[in-house]
């Protein structure tokens, strides 16, 4: 039987502080220990540069560490895995005290955890999820519900196309290969068009969540399809630069083809507002706050929710013009 997790979801950054609040005392909160001015040093292996979601998880963790009072050691993995393989390895000999990581793929981390786990240096993982069995490799995971984003994006295509009968044929731009905003984005999108048999994916392939590859992964679906109507692609970040693509085809995105992408980050935002962009399914890159919250509790050997959910919203192209002047990221 498996093992029930129990979730907290957080009401975005206010509720955050709040939980901060009641977690920690306000020693802790400046990073001190007791008064020895000892500094918890926290190891971040990040999956690499690939988007603007990632520029702005790389700010808000090195920020927010900095306001707790942590030292971060900081590598950036490139989008390998055997980087950031080495880089945990590398964080173990140095002994920090606790490791935080965004897995770049969900499979093959076990024996690198164990060697984490064997080194009493507890493990917290941010943003992407493994495939572990073993759930105490990990003391906890705070990230977003890929799936339901996925689930977001299909349901909105779905009541697009309500009581009509014709054929809809869509592309999917995914996300790196493996990763588990990729395979979950999918799922999730698929089972919410199910329930319209004219909404069919006619062609599915990844643009490694960059702007070049979902500009040339565009151009390459539109020379083999003549009739696309919807672009679903699983970041902003591909879907701008699909957009370059179908203006040099002489199409206008957002008209001629409907498109879909997930982040909310300020380019996309501003391409939503646009016109550009249809609709936007929201990930949250502001996880340092809760990340220094969590690693602070694990250092003083205190509980943590094993599943933190990051909470989100969507934006059609009004909501996006109004949430643009004030957008953090
Ligand atoms: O959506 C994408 C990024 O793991 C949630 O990675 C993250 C994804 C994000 O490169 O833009």
């Amino acid at each position: 039987m498996r093992k029930t997790l129990s979730v907290a979801v957080f009401g975005g950054l206010l509720a955050v502080s709040a939980l901060a609040g009641c977690g920690s005392s306000d020693d802790s909160a400046k990073g001190g220990d007791g008064g020895s001015g000892d500094k918890i040093v926290l190891g971040f292996s990040q999956v690499g540069a690939e988007s603007g979601w990632r520029t702005a998880n790389t700010e808000s963790i090195k920020a927010s560490a900095d306001a707790a009072g942590i030292t971060l050691k900081f590598a950036n993995a490139n989008g390998k895995q055997e980087q950031q393989i080495a880089d945990i390895r590398s964080f173990i000999t140095q002994g920090v005290d606790v490791i935080a990581f965004s897995p770049v793929v969900t499979s093959g981390w076990d024996a690198v955890l164990k060697e984490a786990k064997d080194a009493d240096i507890p493990v917290v993982l941010t943003d992407r999820a493994v495939d572990s069995q073993d759930t105490s490799l990990y003391k906890s995971f705070i990230g977003s519900d890929f799936k339901l984003e996925g689930k977001k994006a299909g349901e909105w295509l779905l009541k697009q196309y309500e009581g009509k009968n014709e054929p809809v044929n869509i592309v999917e731009l995914q996300g790196t290969t493996g990763s588990a905003p990729a395979l979950d984005r999918q799922s999730g999108f698929q089972e919410a068009i199910k329930a319209n048999p004219n909404l069919k994916i006619v062609k599915s392939q990844t643009g490694d969540f960059k702007r070049a590859d979902g500009k040339t992964v565009m151009e390459a679906f539109l020379q083999s399809e003549k009739d696309i109507d919807v672009l679903y692609a699983h970041n902003d970040d591909m879907g701008l630069g699909a957009i370059e693509a179908i203006k040099a085809a002489g199409k206008k995105p957002g008209t001629d083809i409907k498109i879909i992408t997930v982040d909310a980050v300020k380019d996309g935002m501003t391409a939503l507002a646009a016109g550009e962009i249809n609709f936007i399914v929201e990930c949250s890159p502001l996880l340092g706050d809760q990340l220094m919250q969590t690693v602070k509790k694990v250092k003083a050997g205190e509980s943590v929710e094993q599943r933190i959910v990051t909470e989100e919203t969507t934006f059609t192209q009004e909501q996006a013009k109004e949430a643009l002047p004030t957008r953090k990221y």
